[in-house]
């Protein structure tokens, strides 16, 4: 498996070498991107089927999201920026250079998992030696966190004393190292917008101009709820689109390479100083694979047994029905789980 790419500076030395290049990614990086979108693919595929052996207890698949993290993780810099990410976040992660077996090992909550020693739930990633940041089980709690980290980080440059510690100092800063110019990356689900965290994280980033990429993954669906009905005029693009000190992309989110050109500008962007804020807003997957995922969000108690599973399956049914016609979408029609 690939394990870290070469950033953009190594994919234009490699590009000057054999001669075309996609957005700045050589042929050998491509190959490399769709391995690692193939492997976490796998993963999750494998997951899948471990739970249903019962070996793993809760799975939460990022099928269909894997172009536009790996893409991101290409951009930016593992071990130096620094990541808030979701659970939708496993091609990340992958391509940051967090390995299979280390997130096999948190499928099965083995007290060896790096990211927790078991203790939290799967697909909460955490790497220290990444700079990826564990996050709760409540949504978009990682927004702030992030608007934190990013405003400590050019805070902690600006000012060296206030890292000092001093006697009876609570604080603890963990071999933290922060140089200048690091990026932070978070992302959340299109429904995670409609919190109030999301909001205040904006509102933040954007009066302190914090070097900050929120990455929104639109799968068009918070678990049962449409995007249409979550997200006042079905596009959070058009809603963030005021904020100010902003740079704003929307971009599909399957395509690596517009990806990797989006979050080539975004993070050149926040590189450059403060006073750059990049947003990067994608709709990430299509409805056919949608469902493979929606399907694995899901514990091993509600597949435990068949009534549990059918009720679901109502739920789901009667959720998505269009309010205009009546009809359940097409993803949700028949749900095999
Ligand atoms: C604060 C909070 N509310 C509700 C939940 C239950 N929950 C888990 S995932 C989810 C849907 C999130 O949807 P979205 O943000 O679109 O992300 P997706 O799963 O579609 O990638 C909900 C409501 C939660 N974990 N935390
Ligand atoms: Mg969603």
């Amino acid at each position: 498996m690939p394990t870290r790419n070469q950033g953009k500076s190594g994919a234009v030395a490699e590009a000057n070498k054999t001669g075309k290049t996609y957005e700045g990614l050589s042929r050998q990086q491509l190959i490399d991107a769709y391995r690692l979108m193939y492997t976490s693919r796998r993963l999750d595929d494998r997951e899948i089927l471990l739970k249903r052996q019962q070996k793993i207890f809760f799975q939460i698949s990022g099928a269909g999201h894997e172009a536009v993290l790996v893409a991101a993780a290409m951009a930016m810099k593992p071990g130096y920026d620094w990541f808030f990410p979701y659970y939708r976040d496993r091609a990340l992660c992958l391509a940051l250079g967090a390995t299979p077996y280390e997130m096999l090992l948190q499928g099965v909550g083995a007290a060896d998992d790096p990211s927790s020693g078991g203790r939290q739930m799967p697909s909460h990633w955490g790497f220290k030696r990444l700079n990826v940041v564990t996050q709760s089980s409540c949504t978009g709690t990682q927004v702030l966190h992030a608007v934190g980290c990013a405003e400590v980080s050019r805070h902690l440059i600006a000012h060296p004393r206030a890292a000092e510690k001093v006697a009876g100092d609570y604080r603890e800063f963990k071999d933290v190292t922060f140089y200048g110019d690091e990026v932070t990356y978070v992302s959340v689900g299109d429904g995670t917008t409609s919190e109030g965290e999301f909001w205040e994280a904006m509102n933040a980033a954007a009066n302190l101009r914090l070097p900050l990429i929120f990455l929104v993954e639109d799968n068009g669906y918070a678990i049962s709820v449409p995007v249409e009905v979550n997200t006042a005029g079905g596009n959070i693009s058009r809603l963030v689109s005021g904020f100010p000190n902003f740079h704003f992309e929307e971009i599909d989110g399957t395509d690596p390479v517009v990806s990797y050109a989006a979050f080539t500008r975004a993070v050149a962007h926040c590189r450059a100083g403060v006073g750059t804020v990049p947003t990067s807003s994608g709709r990430v997957m299509r409805r056919a694979i949608l469902f493979r995922a929606r399907r694995c969000f899901s514990s091993a108690k509600v597949f435990s047994t068949r009534r549990a599973l059918t009720s679901w399956r109502r739920k789901l049914i009667s959720n998505c029905r269009r309010p205009q016609t009546g009809r359940s979408r097409p993803c949700f029609r028949n749900p095999r789980v």
